[in-house]
């Protein structure tokens, strides 16, 4: 397709893959918002991981459909929608014929660390579904949209927490007087976390031997659940986990304080991590896409804005509560995981800074406004679904059934 100069300049295509989940809603939204085309690929199985499990979100969520037609409704956006499973080969290829994407951006992958330590079938799933998954859209680039763009959600934990400073991604070492950059060494500590290192390196190999371009955005915690765009209906609210399996560490605790839960540090509570909020996943991921990495180029970027240990959100959390009138306990639960709780921690995270990412830093006014939003849906919190479930320690062969 060719056309004249004076011509409005073509709209950029983005698959999100993964666009029915927490970040990836949030972003399809936020990308259509701002004029991209979207379109959202998703096998719908992390509503199918709730049913099996009886889990729910915080706030209620509308189906996938819903949600795009009350988009279209307000907005006057088409989202396309591509419901399917991206390791069935056939499916992704037609997805890509039909679509011919400038970016994908991929959130498609089982992003549970406890998920993946339930039981062996679990931690085969995850392994199965994020390498294959990832690697079937590296092939359908190859085959049909080699110019194409990909936006992978890596994963901070890929790093561990080694005792020295932790680089984007590629780290510079002289031995035996010879000096050579190389990635960065990884000690993820789970099956989940191990996934997304595989995927790196296959996208790593890709980049080199087909001259694929990716970013791949190692992200820390992401916490909230407001963003301009779901905040324009109830239809399209995102959802919001605070259970043992897939609720993370700073949600989890809101939720906690609104219903009178202790909150629950694993182990010593020294555990620290990048953190960020949601707001932010947007513009980062609109950040990465509107500056693409160069053909065969493997880029990555540490993505998140703070760190913070368990012991400072348990600390940051009581004090909102303290504000709002709640007494909020907390209580040291033995580690169901197996992981440092007292450690070194200081990572970079300037390459999406110098692109021009403005953070939305954890205020004590926005705990408090995420506090408020926990207590007016406390009602349809399931206490028996706070305490964690999964213990790294004792996963075995034999599939694990669920208690009720
Ligand atoms: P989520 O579970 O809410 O969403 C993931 C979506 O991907 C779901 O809608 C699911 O149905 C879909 N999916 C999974 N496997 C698929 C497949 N094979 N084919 C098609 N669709 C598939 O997870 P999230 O919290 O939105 O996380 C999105 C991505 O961001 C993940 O890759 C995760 O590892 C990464 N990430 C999340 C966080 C966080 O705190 N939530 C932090 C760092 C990185
Ligand atoms: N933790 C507690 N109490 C809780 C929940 C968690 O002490 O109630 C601790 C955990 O032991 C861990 C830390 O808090 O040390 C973070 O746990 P989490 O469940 O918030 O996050 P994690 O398992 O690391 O996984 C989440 C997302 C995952 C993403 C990752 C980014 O689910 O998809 O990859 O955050 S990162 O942590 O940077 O690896």
């Amino acid at each position: 397709s060719h056309h004249s100069s004076n011509e409005p300049a073509k709209r950029k295509r983005v698959m999100v893959i993964g666009g029915d989940g927490y970040c990836g809603w949030a972003t399809a939204l936020h990308l259509s918002n701002k004029n991209y085309e979207v379109a959202i690929v998703d096998s719908l199985v992390r509503r199918l991981f709730d049913h099996q499990l009886g889990l729910d979100s915080l706030t209620p969520i509308s189906s996938i459909h819903t949600r795009v037609r009350r988009w279209k409704s307000l907005t006057g956006k088409t989202i396309e929608l591509y419901i399917g499973d991206i390791c069935d080969f056939e499916f992704l290829s037609e997805t890509f014929k039909s679509f011919e994407p400038d970016s994908v951006v991929h959130f498609g992958e089982q992003r549970s660390a406890p998920y993946s330590m339930i039981d062996r079938s679990r931690a085969v799933f995850t392994q199965n579904n994020n390498v294959i998954g990832t690697l079937n859209v590296l092939f359908a680039m190859k085959e049909f949209r080699e110019e194409c763009h990909l936006v992978k959600l890596g994963t901070m934990g890929e790093y561990g927490t080694p005792n020295i400073d932790i680089e984007e991604g590629y780290i510079t070492i002289t031995h035996n007087g010879r000096t050579d950059t190389l990635p960065y060494p990884k000690q993820a500590s789970s099956f989940y976390h191990l996934s997304k290192v595989h995927d790196s390196n296959n996208i790593a190999f890709t980049c080199k031997a087909w001259g694929i371009r990716a970013t791949d955005l190692n992200q820390g915690v992401v916490y909230g659940v407001r963003t301009d765009e779901t905040e324009m209906h109830e239809e399209l609210f995102n959802r919001f986990d605070y259970d043992g399996v897939f609720g993370t560490a700073l949600n989890r605790f809101c939720v906690q304080a609104a219903v009178g839960h202790p909150l629950t540090v694993y182990g010593k509570g020294g555990q620290t991590r990048g953190y960020l909020d949601i707001r932010d996943t947007v513009q980062c991921v609109e950040l990465a896409i509107a500056n693409p990495a160069k053909p065969g180029e493997f880029r990555v970027f540490n993505q998140f804005t703070e760190q913070f240990s368990v012991n400072e959100l348990a600390s940051l959390v009581t004090k909102a509560g303290k504000k709002l009138g709640l007494d909020v306990q907390t209580t040291s639960v033995p580690n169901p995981r197996v992981e440092a709780e007292e450690h070194y921690y200081n990572a970079k995270h300037t390459k999406l800074i110098e692109l021009g990412l403005k953070p939305h830093l954890l205020s004590d006014s926005l705990i408090d406004s995420l506090l408020n939003f926990t207590i007016k849906y406390k009602d349809r919190v399931d206490t028996k679904q706070i305490m964690p479930s999964v213990s790294w320690r004792k996963i075995g062969v034999k599939p694990r059934t669920i208690a009720t």
